[in-house]
């Protein structure tokens, strides 16, 4: 409710209310203040910090270009009041560098964070609290932001997605469309499944057929391509002005038709193998016995580490069905120390644990939880993605027109519903890195489709990955998600309306 009162200062007083605020993910404090912010020609941001904050301030101002408020650049001016203030500093109540505390008065908007991730996670939230038609650009000329203060960090430091390029392939602008939702909702990883046996799709300069003949086709052709590694700089580029880190991922030994059939030397037989155009897993392998697939990794990786700015290089380790288990291990043995030696950490699905390596690899657990509590027991980091819960590429119902079922079917609720602390028993805090919903692309091919999927369960996900588990509550979450319909709806998010999700 928006009263004006009328008041002695120059700015009228308005009093407004939180009720119809629906943050996801839900914030862990949340306060209400009696006034709300009024903005008028003279509301200015300002920040002691100028330059570090301007790629956060203009996430922000990008709402405003259809109305007369913000037209001003950041300033660095003693104003106190009637501004919208940056600060890098560390609250005090604040562990994670990603935190904030968002304080809306009368006076002021102040987003305090000691990272420009924390401030922009701030603005995130910041802009949840706009009106729909601010989003939407429509001329407007009053405006006016509900009193609150929020103390907010998130629960894990890892949250994540992942895109299937390589069963069918998406563009460098279909990608930052998802790098954009994704840091909409405090996401912060963005793993990228590079390869696969039905295409190659990074540019390797010194092994240019993996994309010349490898990236030449997909999942019946559909769609098939590669980027340049000037493509994947600019995706890099454009995730990291959003605070979200890629992780490549170049999968192996398994899963590799597309490199096998570009090159006849990694193959045993000395035979390049057909393009494959299928969805069947776990039908190929490199050759493990061979010096030249060591040469070949150490390339790949050497290249793919040099334009890679984030810790981790995923290396598949999944389904390596006509790898012996014999030469599963000589493979990994050989391959984690090639990682190393590029400055990178190893991440690999849960099946990686089976190498006696060292504990200093995160897996990724997706479907066996007694594999990867063996992987926790030597001291693994784990990354959560039960297929079950989490697989965006599962139908929601059996008359989802696209998706997958081997893991089951899994509702709106079904995704949201579950405690990420507890499927696996004896794990330290700190092994728990946080939740990755990964997105298989064997049925997808526009970004409608893989809007269709993720949406909205990954909202639901990100919930789980940001949010304090006191706070996971389906009814309040369900009620909270109908009102992203409407923001959705006017990004053009073409999102799953579910039946359980109350539209009226
Ligand atoms: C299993 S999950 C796979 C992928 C498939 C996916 C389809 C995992 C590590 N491997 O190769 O695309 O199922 O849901």
């Amino acid at each position: 409710s928006i009263a004006i009162l009328s008041c002695k200062e120059e700015k009228p007083l308005v009093e407004t209310t939180i009720e119809d605020v629906n943050f996801i993910p839900i914030p862990n404090e949340v306060k209400a203040h009696p006034y709300g912010f009024l903005f008028d020609i003279e509301t200015v941001i300002v920040s002691d910090t100028l330059t570090e904050v301007r790629n956060v301030a203009s996430d922000f101002k990008k709402y405003f270009k259809a109305t007369p408020f913000l037209k001003e650049a950041v300033q660095t001016t003693q104003k106190k009041e009637n501004v919208i203030s940056f600060s890098l500093v560390s609250p005090d109540s604040i562990q994670s560098e990603e935190g904030y505390v968002l304080d809306i008065t009368h006076h002021k908007i102040a987003l305090a964070g000691s990272t420009e991730a924390g401030l922009f996670k701030g603005v995130q939230t910041l802009t949840q609290l706009l009106p729909d038609s601010l989003i939407a650009a429509k001329r407007m000329d009053s405006l006016v932001i509900p009193g609150i203060r929020i103390v907010d960090e998130p629960r894990f430091a890892y949250r994540g997605m992942m895109l299937d390029v390589a069963r069918h392939f998406f563009t460098v602008n279909q990608v930052k469309r998802v790098i954009d939702q994704m840091a909409s909702y405090k996401l912060n990883k963005l793993h990228l499944h590079l390869t696969d046996d039905q295409g190659w799709r990074i540019e390797i300069k010194s092994w240019p057929k993996l994309t010349e003949i490898g990236g030449s086709s997909s999942v019946r052709d559909e769609s098939p391509g590669f980027y340049t590694q000037e493509d994947y700089k600019e995706i890099v580029a454009y995730a990291q002005s959003k605070y979200i880190t890629v992780i490549p991922e170049i999968d192996m030994p398994g899963h590799t038709n597309a490199a096998l059939a570009s090159y006849p030397e990694l193959n045993c037989n000395g035979k390049a193998t057909k393009l494959y155009r299928g969805m069947r897993v776990g039908f190929s392998t490199l050759c493990v016995d061979k010096d030249i697939t060591y040469k070949f990794i150490d390339d790949v990786i050497r290249e793919v580490a040099a334009i890679t700015p984030g810790e981790y290089i995923h290396l598949g380790g999944d389904e390596s069905h006509v790898t012996s288990k014999k030469d599963y291990n000589i493979f990994l043995h050989k391959v984690f120390p090639i990682v190393k030696k590029y400055g990178k950490s190893v991440v690999g699905w849960e099946e990686i644990q089976s190498a006696n390596i060292d504990s200093t690899y995160v897996i990724q657990h997706w479907q066996k939880e007694a594999t990867a509590q063996k992987g926790i027991d030597k001291g693994a980091k784990v990354i959560l993605s039960p297929a079950k819960k989490m697989y965006l590429d599962m139908k929601y119902t059996k008359l989802s027109p696209i998706g997958l079922t081997w893991a089951g079917m899994v509702e709106v609720d079904s995704a949201y519903i579950w405690q990420p602390s507890s499927i696996f028993k004896d794990i330290d805090t700190s092994q728990l890195l946080g939740l990755e919903s990964p997105l298989w692309a064997e049925t997808i091919q526009t970004s409608d489709d893989i809007e269709y999927l993720a949406f909205p369960r990954v909202i639901g996900h990100a919930e789980l990955g940001w949010s304090n588990p006191a706070n996971y509550n389906w009814d309040n979450y369900r009620v909270r998600l109908q009102k992203h319909y409407a923001r959705m709806d006017i990004l053009g998010v073409n999102f799953y309306k579910s039946p359980l999700i109350n539209t009226s």
